[in-house]
């Protein structure tokens, strides 16, 4: 049987169009899974979005319309988008679907039912609290989010002071199982968080745990959430975590959230699982609630997630520094746009190459314009095209192999192992900027060796054509063996990389074209008749201003 793999994304939320920073951690999901699908394993890559809340709330009430309608809509925008930048899914996680829901509430009623020695729940109570409550964050303030003035920031929006009975979740009476955790994964090699720098920022927080983790909302605040179990009294909602992070196993495969231990087959999947999230919702969302909440529901400590935490696309403000995109600053990036101007694999191209996973860069349309100049038009554009002319110029388009050929260069033997060691999620240092370096290394160094044995020259000179055959195989096959790993990053590039080398056309358009185990020396065969050039990465040309 294949291999698994579990992948997941952060839900996004419903209140605004999709950004940049949306469009980044979809496709790094989406370039992953394809990864796991190269190797021939068994796939499940679930996004989704969040839909209810407080600001959607607010959102649809200032349109006049119901929330449902506003979410439908701002939902078919990302939907739209996703399509667009082939950011290609297995599940597809919102929130208001009655299947989720029913899971939320399924849970709820079995921590509720699950009581100690004293006849109380062991994992929920309920209790009256009073506090500063910003609107924005939906969450009560504590005087750490006070500013040096004393008062909360703008950052909070609107603060008021508030007075409410609430269901909570407990989290202390778990805070030294979760630093064992935490230490014990390190400890095998297998950090819970990578990169592993953000590991001693976990533990920090874990051991600073102060409080429990309120779960309820009274609706006559907040109606749009799930309803809690009528066996808890009318009149609570739950919201945002406890419903948002519970999308990670209401849309798995094969999840019932009333059996004691999760089935064989959900454990298949979520045995290799990793969740992609932002580094805004490590602490304490997905690095302390999600693994308490799923040691509560049954899960074993070797069954709590593996987060790769990416970094955040930043802005350049005008005095250079970088500055956090936001709707009042009118500095977002719309990935839409961008797509439509760039096409979306250069999109996808730029958000993979130019950032290393974990740390935050800052998003310019210049650099995503170089990269694509500089290493799809200038270095793998340009071999594609002058291999294909100089093997149609010199041998009628059909390769020859020769004993001289037999053996991978090193380039490309090295660029293969470079390229597999630095994409793999799970490592402590995923760097998959360095893997697509190592894929277009091998473009870069192609083009060197043009320049180097002059074909040209060889072509002239009778004596030098078995020279000129070795030579042109090992373009056409490092260009195959490029278009294997480039593959996650670029789908649609690859295919038209085989189109033209007129390799494996009975499975044109299709993923199952590109297997890793194939990325290795000598697929072409001898004799084999190469396609028409096209070009495939025109120039882009900076509008002169
Ligand atoms: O946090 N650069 O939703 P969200 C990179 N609904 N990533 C960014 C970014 C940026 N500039 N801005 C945001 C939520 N993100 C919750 C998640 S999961 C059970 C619930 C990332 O729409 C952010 O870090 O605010 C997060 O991972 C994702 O976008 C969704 O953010």
């Amino acid at each position: 049987m294949a291999e698994t793999f579990f992948i997941t994304t952060a839900i996004d939320y419903t209140n605004g169009a999709p950004h940049i920073g949306h469009a980044y951690e979809k496709v790094l999901a989406d370039v992953l899974a394809r990864f796991h699908r190269l190797k021939g394993e068994d796939v499940f890559f679930l996004t989704g979005v969040d839909q209810h809340g407080q600001k959607v709330q607010q959102s649809a009430e200032k349109q006049s319309v119901e929330p449902q309608q506003f979410v439908d809509g701002i939902t078919a925008k990302f939907l739209a988008l996703w399509k667009k930048l082939e950011v290609e899914y297995d599940g597809w996680a919102a929130t208001t679907d009655p299947k989720h829901k029913q899971c939320v509430r399924a849970i709820l009623q079995r921590l509720w039912d699950d009581k100690g020695e004293d006849g109380q729940s062991k994992w929920l109570y309920k209790k009256s609290a009073g506090g500063y409550y910003s609107v924005r964050q939906e969450q009560f303030l504590t005087d750490k989010e006070r500013g040096p003035d004393g008062e909360f920031g703008p950052e909070w929006g609107q603060v008021e002071f508030r007075e409410e009975e609430n269901f909570y979740f407990r989290l202390l009476p778990h805070k030294q199982w979760l630093l064992d955790l935490i230490d014990a994964r390190s400890k095998a090699g297998q950090p819970l968080v990578v990169p592993d720098f953000r590991v001693a920022e976990l533990r920090n927080a874990v051991e600073k745990l102060e409080g429990d983790l309120c779960i309820s909302r009274p609706d006559t605040r907040l109606k749009w959430g799930i309803p809690f179990p009528e066996s808890f009294g009318a009149g609570f909602v739950t919201f945002v975590w406890f419903d948002a992070l519970v999308n990670y196993i209401s849309f798995a495969p094969d999840y019932d959230p009333t059996a004691a231990r999760p089935s064989e087959k959900f454990l298949q999947y979520w045995r290799n699982i990793v969740h992609v999230i932002g580094k805004d919702i490590l602490i304490p969302a997905h690095g302390v609630y999600w693994p308490i909440m799923l040691k509560a529901i049954g899960f074993a400590d070797e069954e709590i997630p593996t987060l790769l935490v990416h970094g955040w696309w930043n802005i350049k403000g005008k005095g250079g520094e970088s500055e956090k995109m936001s709707k009042t600053l009118g500095n977002v990036v719309d990935p839409d746009l961008l797509a439509d101007k760039y096409g979306a694999e250069a999109v996808r191209y730029y958000l993979m190459s130019d950032i290393a996973t974990g740390k935050d860069s800052d998003f310019s349309e210049e650099r995503l314009i170089q990269r694509f100049n500089t290493d799809l038009a200038n270095s793998l554009g340009n071999l594609l095209n002058r291999t294909l002319n100089m093997v149609a110029k010199y041998r009628e388009g059909i390769l020859k192999r020769t004993d001289a050929d037999a053996q991978s260069p090193e380039f490309a033997r090295e660029g293969v192992e470079a390229y597999v060691s630095n994409i793999n999620p799970a490592n402590a240092e995923p760097l998959l900027h360095h893997a697509i370096d190592r894929a277009i290394n091998i473009a870069v160094a192609c083009n060197q060796s043009i320049d180097a044995e002059k074909p040209w020259a060889l072509a002239k000179d009778a004596t030098q054509a078995e020279r000129l055959d070795a030579v042109l195989y090992r373009l056409a096959e490092s260009l195959r063996i490029t278009a294997i790993l480039l593959s996650p990053v670029l789908p649609k590039s690859a295919h038209g990389i085989f189109d033209q080398l007129n390799w494996k056309m009975d499975l044109s358009g299709k993923a199952e074209r590109f297997h890793l185990a194939e990325a290795q020396w000598g697929g072409l065969p001898d004799g084999h008749q190469l396609g028409k050039p096209t070009p495939l990465f025109p120039r882009i040309e900076i509008p002169k201003e």
